[in-house]
């Protein structure tokens, strides 16, 4: 449980990491060094043997108030251009294990951005998601056109981004971009509860079911479907695989070793 400027982390005893941003004199607002922060504790995270799946959180007023505004301001193309700006991001999709995120109060710009890079979102009743990019002269950078877009469907993805109008917890639920609503003094226990079930099960195989489920955002359903199998079958090299379907016939509980 390390020392961060802009996050609190804390490793359960149960297969669970936990990272809360914590930042909260901006909303979260999600300055360079508190996504360079963010990056490094999920790979450290990725990389632990005894992490099974994270869960990723803010305050209960703000999972995140977007890029930080003020950091922006004076930048000018040639700088954003070299720097890459906001490449960085998108290494939290790249982390291998599942993130569940927790989204109370604000998920907006950036912030929404990040929810939707994690695997599965469940939302306080207070949450309040938008990409208001368009009112600052901008638009969405981290994948706020495109993620969405999938998520929602182009039609209620476009009246967001052009409007930038803020939606709430039950239209996110209806349109599918978190999985449920819950009381908000609810949703960071609910997403530790996920994240236990999911821990329960044998990493390479919970790594293999992530992977398979995003590539079908990337892949045409005959490619998905020859990717799926490909991976289906991979598990057959496992002793965990072996070792589900054996407790199932013994009718006990499987002891899964990871291998
Ligand atoms: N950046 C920097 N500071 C912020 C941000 C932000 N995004 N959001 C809030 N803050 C700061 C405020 O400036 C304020 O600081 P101070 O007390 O020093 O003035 C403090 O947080 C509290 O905020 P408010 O007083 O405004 O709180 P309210 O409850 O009145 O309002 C809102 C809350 C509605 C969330 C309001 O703060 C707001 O509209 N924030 C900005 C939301 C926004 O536009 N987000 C999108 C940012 S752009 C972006 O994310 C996309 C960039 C492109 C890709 C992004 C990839 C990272």
């Amino acid at each position: 449980n390390k020392t961060w400027e802009y996050l609190k982390t804390e490793k359960r005893d149960n297969g669970v990491a936990v990272v809360r941003l914590h930042r909260p004199d901006a909303l979260n607002a999600l300055c360079g060094p508190l996504m360079g922060e963010l990056v490094s504790a999920l790979k450290t995270m990725d990389a632990d043997a005894d992490v099974k799946a994270v869960v990723l959180t803010g305050s209960d007023r703000a999972f995140a108030a977007g890029a930080d505004i003020k950091e922006m301001k004076d930048k000018n193309y040639a700088e954003v251009y070299k720097e890459s700006m906001l490449t960085a991001w998108n290494e939290v999709s790249e982390i291998r294990k599942p993130i569940v995120a927790g989204v109370n109060g604000f998920a907006l710009g950036g912030g929404c951005e990040l929810a939707m890079m994690c695997d599965i979102i469940i939302a306080g009743e207070n949450a309040v998601f938008g990409q208001p990019e368009i009112q600052l002269g901008t638009i969405p950078g981290a994948g706020g056109t495109q993620r969405l877009t999938r998520i929602v469907g182009k039609s209620l993805a476009m009246e967001l981004v052009l409007t930038g109008s803020k939606f709430d917890a039950q239209l996110a639920e209806k349109r599918g971009l978190v999985s449920r609503v819950v009381p908000t003094d609810q949703t960071v226990d609910e997403c530790i509860r996920v994240a236990e079930k999911i821990a329960k099960f044998s990493t390479p195989v919970i790594i293999a079911a992530k992977d398979c489920v995003n590539q079908s955002q990337e892949l045409s359903l005959q490619q998905g479907l020859l990717y799926e199998k490909a991976s289906f079958w991979g598990t057959f090299a496992l002793s965990d695989r072996l070792e589900g379907m054996t407790a199932f016939k013994e009718k006990r509980k499987p002891n899964f070793t990871d291998t």
